[in-house]
């Protein structure tokens, strides 16, 4: 946890290390969320993460604009500040606030309750329209906050346009396309051993489910919508259930992973499959309150939620186990809620055991499961699938359907062994997938095995191992790249030991082999990982390792700490104009490249030189190889903080590698004429 006070001295000394004051605060800003209800902006997003591309390469041979400007490469040109969207505010008060102080915050605010997500104590406001960011600061300015964000946006993790699915796999009629998932993770093996207990309830937070479907009617318990009718109006929901645990050996439609396990239909997505990480953490927290053993999140959006964050923590400490979709934006890197360390994330391999192109991957992956051509229940009714789906049955392929084969497995461990906890079944799946022993950053600990799994779930061994951190030390200071290092021992063998901070795996997880796997610098010493302490502001933190054996067994260590890394800044002026002129351009990007990855602050202020009628406004950009950064303002400043991170050389990120930039847009939608001319400065300040 990182106390209050420390973070605002935290703030302040950025602050003085940039050239101006914050006078305007867009903290949030810069994740710009997407919301539930529209799906059309989700083409915005992605418009945005593509653009990023074309904008870095643009940075060496940048088009030489003049007279009217071209809008910038990386800005589309139709988009301005007011189609920036917005969710609702989540916030959470400390445990001790006064209700004068948060009535006093909401008239603030102007904000209206909305609701409250039982048990994790998350308030849920909406504000005035384009509000939302602007009141994030006051409600953190308040001792009576724990914690303030904008609710964000989440989407269903299928594949619709892969190439699977364009040929013979979208014209088979059901039945013609061979299930193969049961197959690849050994589930007919562990069918000789367990098939599930009806006891063993998987919930499905997604579309919804079919509950009439011949092959799931038989197998749905309890359930819930936070969006009035719990009827799946998309389709994704009812396949998500078939695969984990569609009616199995009667004579009809697909075989599920876990036979007799029951499935409890949590609709939080809407007919087109999007929705709100609010939802999406009421619904978990629904899920663990009413008996649900295993939690399957084949969903995921691209901004951090601690909301979601802490939902996913109430559903471990009451024995349930989040499993999560990593994503298939084809990136490095996990979405939410896939992100945190207490979900189970899983990618997707083809039936080569390949990972499949679209998935995700990288040191977030823990394992991955068969997510091409996966064929499953449909509705039997028509949904917005059944526009390019047959009804009844049919094959998707995503990282959505990688998950629910892991919860399926997940089920079957249940149903062998009720007593174990949520993380014992983590523990289990993880050090039974794969080679049993190795990590690397494509596949995570590797495929699961649904045999290897069962057979441990009787535990022969239920001694836990003992951690020892290493490093760091209680109390100490670090910088700079730094080894985080258990020496785990056990009496049967240690698996791993995985590495958290902030509520995340950082690193790679330690094993017991020396020299390091997968294309991250290998580590040379077994349990460790380096850990890059640039990634982090200064201030205290807290270093939580997990140790598993190869049981699943599983103990933690928390060690707090202190990260202590010197600042840089950099500064950038240009004087631009609209329309642009010779030797004056209506904008300027920067390339800006640390050789190692780094968290970072960017403000860029300016000062009008000239304005004649002028109706545009200004937009700054932070793009990081991986993602873009983007925001419009009619203010006199732009602050991003905190939140951005700027890539290494050497790390996770493309070799495109981060640029930083200004300029000022033509137009308001439907407005033209007038121009202007403004001095920029941007600073940008970072660990060093
Ligand atoms: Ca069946
Ligand atoms: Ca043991």
């Amino acid at each position: 946890m990182f106390p209050k006070s420390t973070f605002f001295q935290l703030l302040d000394h950025i602050r003085s290390a940039g050239s101006r004051a914050l006078s305007s605060r867009l903290m949030a800003g810069a994740r710009a969320p997407i919301t539930a209800d529209n799906g059309r902006r989700p083409l915005v997003l992605l418009a945005l993460v593509a653009a990023a591309l074309v904008l870095t390469s643009g940075l060496i041979d940048r088009p030489g604009a003049k007279g009217e400007p071209p809008d910038p490469p990386s800005v589309p040109s139709d988009i301005t500040e007011e189609e920036v969207p917005e969710g609702d505010l989540l916030v959470k008060f400390r445990p001790d606030a006064q209700p004068s102080e948060i009535g006093r915050l909401h008239a603030a605010a102007n904000a209206a309750f909305i609701s409250d997500i039982a048990g994790i104590g998350v308030t849920r406001l909406r504000l005035p329209p384009g509000q939302a960011h602007a009141s994030v600061e006051l409600y953190r300015a308040s001792e009576a906050v724990e914690f303030v964000e904008v609710d964000g946006a989440v989407q269903t993790q299928f594949s619709p346009n892969d190439p699977y699915y364009t040929g013979a796999y979208a014209t088979t009629r059901f039945g013609n396309i061979a299930q193969w998932a049961p197959q690849a993770v050994s589930a007919p093996a562990a069918w000789d051993i367990t098939q599930g207990d009806p006891s063993v309830v998987i919930a499905v937070v997604d579309t919804g489910v079919d509950t009439q479907h011949p092959d799931l009617a038989a197998k749905i318990v309890g359930g819930t919508s936070f969006l009035g009718s719990g009827k799946d109006q998309f389709g994704h929901g009812t396949h998500v259930a078939g695969i984990a645990a569609a009616a199995t050996n009667n004579s009809t439609g697909v075989a599920g992973i876990c036979p007799r396990c029951s499935i409890m239909p949590v609709r939080v997505l809407d007919a087109n499959g999007n929705g709100s990480m609010s939802d999406v953490a009421a619904g978990i927290v629904y899920a663990a309150n009413n008996g649900a053993r295993v939690i399957n999140l084949s969903l995921g959006g691209p901004s951090t939620s601690q909301t979601l964050r802490i939902a996913l923590d109430y559903a471990v400490a009451h024995n349930a186990l989040p499993v999560a979709a990593m994503g298939n934006t084809y990136m490095p890197q996990a979405m939410e809620p896939a992100y945190w360390y207490s979900a189970l994330s899983v990618g997707a391999v083809d039936q080569t055991g390949a990972k499949a192109d679209f998935s995700n991957y990288g040191a977030k992956t823990d394992v991955v499961a068969p997510g091409v051509a996966v064929l499953s229940t449909m509705p039997t009714y028509p949904v917005t699938l059944s526009q390019t789906y047959q009804q009844n049955y049919d094959a998707l392929s995503g990282t959505s359907m990688a998950t629910p084969v892991v919860s399926g497995v997940a089920g079957l461990i249940l149903s062998r062994n009720p007593a174990l906890t949520a993380g014992q079944v983590k523990g289990i799946i993880e050090a039974t997938a794969g080679d049993g022993k190795s990590f690397n950053t494509t596949t995570g600990f590797g495929l699961v095995n649904a045999s290897k799994a069962v057979a441990a779930a009787a535990q022969a061994d239920t001694t836990p191992p003992a951690v020892n951190v290493v490093s760091p030390t209680v109390g100490s200071t670090v910088s700079k790249l730094f080894t985080l290092q258990a020496a785990p021992t056990d009496n049967t063998g240690a698996h791993h030991v995985d590495f958290v901070i902030g509520g995340t795996r950082v690193g790679l997880p330690g094993t017991s082999s020396v020299g390091g796997a997968g294309k991250k610098p290998a580590s040379t010493i077994a349990w460790a990982t380096q850990w890059e302490s640039q990634r982090y502001w200064n201030g205290p933190q807290t270093f939580t390792a997990f140790a598993f054996d190869t049981a699943g067994n599983l103990t933690s260590q928390d060690v707090p700490f202190a990260v202590l890394n010197s600042y840089k800044t950099v500064t950038l002026t240009a004087h631009l104009c609209n329309p642009s002129t010779a030797g004056c351009d209506y904008y300027f990007l920067n390339p800006v490249m640390p050789d190692y990855t780094a968290v970072a602050h960017l403000q860029v202020n300016w000062t009008y030189t000239k304005s004649d009628n002028y109706t545009g406004r200004v937009w700054a950009t932070l793009a990081n190889g991986a993602s873009q950064e983007i925001f419009f303002t009619s203010q006199s400043s732009i602050d991003w903080y905190p939140g951005i991170t700027l890539c290494g050389t050497s790390s996770d990120c493309t070799p495109m590698g981060n640029s930083v930039g200004a300029g000022m847009t033509r137009v308001v939608k439907g407005q033209k004429g007038g121009s202007a001319e403004a001095d920029f400065v941007i600073t940008l300040t970072y660990p060093e």
